[in-house]
């Protein structure tokens, strides 16, 4: 018979024979009984196949209950010395309190997190002391992204390790007023500590996308021979709040897919995030299984300490798992915040047979019971579990307690999440906790403890890491430059297109075709796209380069009789994303950062609609940056008027104000294709030979117009934004200057040959190329200037261009006009901005750049009235100008 506790409950209103139900029932149970578990499972395995086969659906739950999936018998015996290292892990969590609080006394406003780390600081440690792995000369080392704000605990580590100092932890969350350099970044970020943190992990759900295509990345690599082969692991640490994150669920079918065995997750089931309950009527780690496992992940279950083993040992009848499936988290918040005796009384007296099996334990015995997130025996386990499967990458789910040992103070309260310092007697009761060798001053004082480079503590801990490859985590900062030598494949690209009428777009895609025939930069390229490659013409790179499949192609593509046919290839080059623009930026980010992470130099192109770009994915931009990632980001079919049919969701009239907020992002809007082919060979040089942190972003346009070709000496114009394009040699006629970007350049063009015909102006025109490296470059000299009151002063680029011109100036774009306006400081003169502020819509260009009142009438129309407002042209020549170039004052505006 089944014990009654274990049997469903069974309802008579949905179970028509109940005593059927129970012969079941038994049948079942005499086979686990007989036979074991794996028996069992092969039946019913078989049972439900067959039922399918009958016409029924059979969903399986993807649920197990709740208790380790690494069984007693199954545990591997520690490798380390347990005592020790709770030594070492008591000082880490002493030393981050520490500096928590310390930085909080002496500074209010500093905050920073002491309940994060202390739930997860024994899932820390078990990896430092035995998994993860340093880079030496023979192994690259893994990849560990850390949960951000759990940050105090890897600088206490490091503190022990020697790495840091007690003034840097003095200086935490401090990174300006002790000097730059000294300081310790409140989460991390290669940006601020270059050689030490590898990954940004503090805007949440970054983490985890990023770990999971930086593991498919490794295995990108590896299968194109780039890099030895290795068994390098990506270890990611994430809260378990932070899986309601879009971004942290986006990336998990991939990893099935790919089977990224190389991948371990651990989630750190704390059961809470910032307010409250992470699922307080619910369970997350179950909700966490059924999602992980229904992708296909290994799912490993780390739920309870080592001494939970002899009451489940005990329970023979199953009224512990009847009582924790009945348990919602937030009973379990609870039960993790109070005391041996609520315990007893709330969870264990609900069954007597319960009350039972803990009737010889002391109130102190059922509150020692750990979660076991808090047991390194089994954290080892599961770790080792993880590391030993294969075919699939592993998530861990790993229970812990919020703010565990902080007391009254904070532990699983709903407040631990900013609690910053604890009250004097928990602070005492820490310390015996945690059997810490402190004085009641180093408590008052809360002053850091080092046992010295000798102590035991500290050479265990030195020989572990030595064992393990070196310190963790370590990031190299400098990338190994790659000589390149191929002024060549630009060349052709200054020339004109003759008749032939071709867009930005194509330009850029044939340039960088060229550039991955290169022998020496071709293999370093990494095109990303994200189901958008037929929109901008690169089809034919799919045959040539071949999409990376991990399974090459199993199937005759549909178009296997095309020249360009939809090619899948092992060693493919292209990484065809799918419509995902974060796993896109994603995987841009793990190849802009190869050079760091697998010391080889990569450069990815990803290619998107511009709109689909930084207004989707702005905050992994924003990663990427800090990330130090190198590489290009084409924005193309941009334009509020230039992509014409497609309308408000598609029309990108604003990437390049996001753009510009992004100090590395160096965004450029060019017209022309020659001026494509310099900016991405600027960008070549400075990111591949010489080694600049910067990235660019590059919008081009779907528009077909004959190119020029490139003006003698207009490289360094291009390059800083600004150079002018054609003169006008008339010197008695009144003069404007003309300024345009992108597509909206030729309107520029056209309203110049207006002015000289019809009204007999001289207008000169420049390509504006970036307005937003002149501003960098204007604002750049104006501290300069501001803090050398006395010195010569600078001049920025875009005043020394324009103020030897006469002439008001105009500027034309198709993006918003604060984008030009980002110069109207350096401007000398006048200067009047046109630009597509509004919601786009649908229509042809010319009705689109007619309603945002961008063609070239309404171009002539503002030069010629900036013309009347100097005095350079009489009054009149504005009387009947609106009805001649026939324009409609009274349209609906565009701005609303
Ligand atoms: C995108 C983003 N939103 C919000 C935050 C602010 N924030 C930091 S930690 C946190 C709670 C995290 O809870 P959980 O993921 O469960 O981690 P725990 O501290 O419980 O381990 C929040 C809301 C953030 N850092 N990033
Ligand atoms: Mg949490």
């Amino acid at each position: 018979m089944t014990p009654i506790s274990q049997q469903p409950i069974l309802n008579p209103a949905t179970d028509s024979d109940p005593d059927e139900t129970l012969d079941w029932l038994d049948s079942l149970a005499e086979v686990i009984e007989r036979d074991g578990l794996a028996r069992s499972e092969y039946l019913l395995d078989r049972l439900i196949e067959s039922g399918r086969r009958a016409g029924g659906r059979f969903h399986t739950r993807h649920t197990t209950p709740y208790r380790n999936t690494v069984g007693v018998e199954a545990q591997p015996p520690y490798p380390g010395d347990l005592d020790m290292e709770a030594r070492i892990t008591a000082i880490h969590r002493w030393n981050a309190l520490a500096m928590v609080s310390r930085a909080n006394k002496a500074h209010a406003e500093l905050g920073g997190h002491i309940a994060t780390y202390a739930s997860i600081a024994d899932l820390f440690e078990v990896g430092f002391n035995h998994f993860f792995r340093g880079a030496t000369e023979s192994h690259p080392g893994d990849l560990v992204y850390f949960q951000a704000h759990a940050s105090p605990g890897v600088y206490a580590r490091a503190f022990l390790e020697g790495r840091l100092s007690e003034d840097r932890l003095e200086h935490f969350r401090r990174e300006v007023s002790g000097g730059i350099g000294r300081g310790l970044s409140s989460y991390p970020h290669p940006t601020l500590m270059p050689d030490f943190w590898q990954f940004p992990t503090g805007s949440m759900g970054l983490g985890l996308i990023s770990a999971i295509y930086q593991a498919r990345f490794q295995r990108y690599m590896e299968n194109r021979g780039i890099g030895a082969a290795s068994d390098r692991r990506v270890w990611a640490f994430v809260g378990d709040g932070e899986m309601d994150e879009p971004e942290s669920l986006a990336g998990i079918s991939l990893a099935a897919r790919e089977q990224l065995d190389n991948m371990v997750l651990v989630v750190n089931c704390n059961l809470q995030r910032l307010d409250g309950p992470v699922r307080g009527n619910g369970n997350v780690v179950q909700e966490l299984e059924t999602l992980f496992a229904g992708a296909g992940w290994n799912v490993i279950k780390c739920l309870w300490g080592s001494n939970w083993d002899v009451l489940f040992a005990r329970d023979r009848e199953g009224w512990i798992l009847r009582r924790m499936a009945e348990a919602v988290d937030g009973e379990f918040q609870k039960l993790a915040a109070t005391d041996g005796h609520y315990n007893r009384e709330h969870f264990f007296s609900r069954y007597p047979e319960l009350a039972a099996l803990v009737a010889n334990m002391s109130d102190h015995d059922i509150d020692q019971l750990k979660r076991g997130g808090h047991d390194p025996a089994k954290i080892y386990a599961a770790y080792a579990a993880a590391v030993a499967h294969r075919g699939q990458p592993t998530v861990i789910l790993a229970q812990s307690t919020k703010g565990y040992g902080m007391g009254a103070s904070g532990q699983g309260a709903n407040t631990s999440h900013q609690t910053k310092k604890l009250a004097r007697e928990d602070l005492g009761r820490f310390r015996e906790r945690f059997g810490l060798p402190l004085t009641d001053t180093d408590l008052d004082e809360l002053r850091y403890f080092h046992p010295g480079p000798d102590s035991e503590e500290v050479r265990y801990l030195q020989e572990r890491r030595a064992a393990l490859g070196g310190y963790v985590p370590t990031r190299r900062s400098t990338a190994r430059p790659m000589p390149l030598k191929q002024p060549d494949i630009y060349v052709p690209f200054h020339a004109d297109s003759g008749d032939r009428s071709i867009s930005t777009t194509m330009g850029a895609v044939r340039l960088l075709n060229k550039l991955m025939r290169d022998s020496q930069l071709g293999p370093r390229i990494v095109p990303v796209v994200a189901d958008e490659a037929r929109t901008f013409g690169m089809q034919d790179m799919f045959r040539q380069y071949g999409i990376y499949s991990p399974w090459g192609q199993n199937y005759t593509p549909q178009d296997s009789e095309q020249l360009a046919f939809y090619r899948e290839d092992t060693k493919g080059q292209i990484l065809e994303e799918g419509i995902t623009e974060a796993g896109s930026m994603a995987s841009w980010i793990a190849a802009g950062t190869a050079y760091s992470h697998s010391d080889e130099p990569m450069l990815p192109f990803y290619i998107f609609y511009s709109m689909f770009g930084f207004q989707r994915v702005a905050d992994l931009i924003w990663n990427a940056a800090d990330s130090q990632a190198r590489g290009f980001l084409l924005g193309a079919t941009a334009g509020r008027t230039t992509l014409s049919g497609e309308g408000l969701q598609h029309e990108d009239g604003q990437s390049h104000i996001y753009a510009a907020t992004i100090p590395t992002c160096r965004a450029y809007d060019p017209a022309f294709g020659y001026e494509v082919a310099v900016i991405i060979e600027d960008g070549v040089r400075a990111m591949m030979s010489d080694g600049e942190t910067a990235f660019y972003y590059i919008t081009l346009y779907n528009e077909n117009y004959p190119q020029p070709a490139m003006p003698v000496g207009a490289e360094e114009g291009i390059r800083r934004g600004l150079y002018l394009l054609s003169e006008n040699k008339d010197k008695k006629a009144p003069r404007v200057q003309l300024v345009g970007s992108g597509s909206i350049l030729r309107q520029v063009q056209a309203a110049a040959a207006r002015l000289e015909a019809d009204f007999g102006v001289a207008a000169d025109v420049w390509s504006a190329t970036s307005f937003a490296e002149l501003r960098k470059d204007g604002l750049d000299c104006d501290r300069w200037n501001l803090l050398h009151p006395t010195e010569t002063p600078r001049t920025p680029w875009v005043t020394q261009q324009l103020s030897s011109r006469q002439g008001p100036v105009v500027a034309a774009t198709d993006f918003m006009r604060s984008y030009p306006d980002l110069v109207r400081n350096w401007v000398p003169g006048r200067f009047t901005v046109l630009g597509t502020d509004g919601f786009g819509r649908s229509d042809t260009r010319v009705a689109l750049r007619d309603f945002f009142e961008v063609d070239e009438r309404y171009i002539t129309l503002a030069a010629l009235q900036s013309l009347v407002a100097e005095g350079s042209l009489p009054r009149e020549t504005l009387d009947g100008l609106i009805e001649k170039l026939g324009i409609d004052a009274d349209k609906p505006s565009p701005l609303a």
